[in-house]
């Protein structure tokens, strides 16, 4: 079989060779051997929520129509929904817990190596949260700003602190719909309760609640983790940097982070700098230390520092065939549990780190606030010992250069401080609108060639590109994260693009980030006097596999944005459920998804779209 057909990219394809031939197992194969994959749970028409079950709906409508308890199909779709964004929700918000309680240690002393980076944005938070900020010492607001978050993320009666970022016309939206965020936990337990046997029972409020539990998420816990990030570690400001598995050094102790939560990635990026560390990588032969990233955690090092990027989700277990890793370190979320095997063929160490987290294969370094620049030093140490040990390397490619830290600050930044010139822009028709590309790799679709297509289909067509997590570096990889890359651009992004210096694809981070779009969608509507929903904007998740995908499609489609999934969700057991989901959400949010696998239609679909809004504004 032709390695083309699994991944547009070459790296990919090259790496994919060496892991036969070194006889590694990958995704790819693991993904065959499942096929044909189960048409009930595909459906979403299995439930075994309850020990009744597990029970099926037969789709032909011959076999059993009711579980055992007697929910049908549109009960037991909705609730297998909702308990994805549920899971998704928690995810993200949880990383966001974690983020918090580093700031409250800070506050306190108690966590050595980490400090307020961003005092600016700080304050800025602290006052949203009504925290008094005029002439207090910044640990003192810090450690006030952690303990209101943490309130956040309880029992509260009323609404999320930082919904108020939202445009009132949208906050008025989600009080008449009842799905205003309260509290960022309760929103997830909640949606456990409701989808227990025999409580929620109406698949049109369990999807309803499915948003607010979403938003619990977008406005409340990923927006923490990304606006805490910023203060600890610093608000991101656009950068070079270089992606694809060439980043990897032939001559050099390679150290990969892997996972999602900067706590762990910022202090072996510190302890990477250590000159005591790299004078002994030169005693073992290496030129230095090389620091790169996969996935999310490589996202929120490749926008603070500009370090690099060896690649995304389905490239993880290939970034270990080159041989050339001394040691991975990962955290949580999208790590295959098969990395520790994969590693076994290899010198290389695979450490886990969190507490909530743990893998067959690697070795457990748990590391807390405060014993994490100690623990980074001695891991940093252990990699470069490991050098040694190196057999053969095969890093097949050069690394392509790319622009990331693109924050909402950034962005106005090269605007000249307002989002004026952007609107000015869309008015003119130079740039039609704006849409997000954001999300995973999936081995149902060819690695990277949705998120690449769509890309390309879009700025082709004047539409200005944001991307995150996974997507963001497909992009990268493809030369579109470049100042360079207006050359695919049409004439009139080209013109606005190559005037600010910026690249038509924006890199806006991690998947946490994602509210860095909802932030920056609710500044232009802000501008305008208007809401989200009537802005010529579109999300897209075109190789989508995640819970957390989930939730973020959730909280963008609940705050205004229409949204294309790339891979079908697994709800077409229920027509009732599509047809909510597809059309009858606009009468309530005023967006609604769409499901196209295909990258060329989604981008039909989005630019009909963004026409359509142009229109309705008198555009
Ligand atoms: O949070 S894009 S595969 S790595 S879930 Fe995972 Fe998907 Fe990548 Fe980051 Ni996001
Ligand atoms: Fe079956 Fe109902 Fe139990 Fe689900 S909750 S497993 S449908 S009996």
């Amino acid at each position: 079989k032709s390695y083309k057909e699994y991944t547009i990219t070459s790296d990919g394809q090259l790496m994919l060779k060496k892991a036969d031939s070194d006889q590694i197992e990958t995704v790819w194969e693991r993904y065959e051997n499942q096929l044909p994959q189960c048409g009930y749970c595909e459906m979403g028409l299995s439930c075994r929520i309850c020990n009744m079950g597990p029970c099926r709906i037969d789709p032909f409508g011959e076999g059993p129509q009711k579980g055992v308890c007697g929910a049908d199909a549109d009960i037991i779709v909705a609730r297998n929904l909702g308990r994805m964004i549920a899971a998704g929700a928690a995810a993200h918000s949880d990383h966001g817990r974690d983020l918090v309680e580093v700031l409250a240690d800070v506050a306190k002393g108690k966590a050595p190596g980490y400090s307020i980076s961003d005092p600016v944005k700080l304050k800025k938070i602290a006052g949203e949260y009504e925290i008094e900020t005029d002439g207090r010492e910044i640990p003192a607001i810090a450690g006030d700003l952690a303990y209101a978050m943490m309130e956040d993320y309880g029992t509260r009666k009323k609404e999320l602190t930082l919904v108020k970022r939202a445009p009132e016309k949208r906050r008025e939206i989600w009080r008449k719909a009842g799905i205003m965020p309260r509290g960022i936990d309760r929103e997830t337990s909640e949606m456990m309760h409701r989808t227990h046997m025999g409580v929620d029972n109406g698949w049109q409020s369990l999807l309803l609640h499915g948003m607010r539990n979403a938003l619990s998420d977008g406005w409340g816990g990923s927006l923490i983790a990304s606006e805490v990030s910023d203060i600890l570690f610093g608000t991101p400001l656009p950068c070079a940097n270089q992606v694809n598995i060439g980043v990897l050094k032939t001559d050099q102790v390679n150290i990969i982070v892997h996972g999602h939560n900067p706590v762990v990635s910022e202090m072996i990026f510190l302890a990477c700098q250590d000159t005591d560390l790299i004078n002994l990588a030169k005693l073992k032969g290496a030129k230095g230390i090389n620091l790169a990233g996969l996935c999310c955690t490589g996202n929120e090092l490749m926008a603070r520092h500009g370090i690099p990027m060896a690649g995304n989700h389905l490239m993880t277990e290939l970034v270990i065939a080159t041989g050339a890793v001394e040691m991975m370190l990962v955290d949580y979320q999208c790590i295959m549990p098969s990395l520790g095997k994969t590693a076994s063929c290899y010198h290389t160490k695979m450490i886990s780190t969190s507490d909530k987290a743990r893998f067959p294969g690697m070795e457990h370094r748990e590391f807390h606030p405060e014993n994490s620049q100690k623990m980074a030093q001695e891991l940093v140490k252990e990699a470069v010992e490991q050098y040694e040990n190196r057999g053969k390397v095969y890093i097949p490619v050069e690394p392509v250069q790319s622009l990331g830290g693109f924050s909402v600050e950034a962005v106005t930044g090269a605007l000249g401080g307002t989002p004026e010139p952007l609107i000015e822009a869309i008015k003119a028709g130079k740039i039609r609108g704006a849409a997000g590309i954001v999300g995973c790799n999936n081995p149902k679709i060819k690695h990277d060639y949705g998120h690449v297509t769509l890309a390309q289909q879009l700025i082709k067509n004047d539409i200005l590109v944001v991307v995150t997590g996974c997507a963001a570096i497909a992009t990268a990889k493809a030369g579109l994260n470049a100042a360079e890359a207006i050359k695919y651009a049409g004439p009139g992004l080209k013109e606005i693009c190559g005037a600010l210096k910026i690249p038509p694809v924006l890199h806006m981070g991690s998947c946490v980030d994602n509210v860095r779009i909802l932030i920056l969608a609710s500044a232009l509507a802000n501008a305008l006097g208007t809401d989200i929903s009537d802005l010529p904007i579109a999300g897209s998740a075109p190789e989508w596999y995640s819970e957390k995908a989930v939730a973020i499609a959730t909280y963008f489609v609940a705050s205004g944005v229409y949204t294309v999934l790339g891979p079908m969700p697994p709800i077409t057991g229920s027509m009732n459920v599509i047809k909510l989901l597809t059309q009858g959400l606009d009468d309530i949010t005023g967006a609604s998804f769409a499901v196209e696998p295909d990258p060329e239609k989604a981008a039909i679909l989005i630019c009909r779209h963004i026409e359509n809004k142009r229109k309705a504004l008198g555009l």
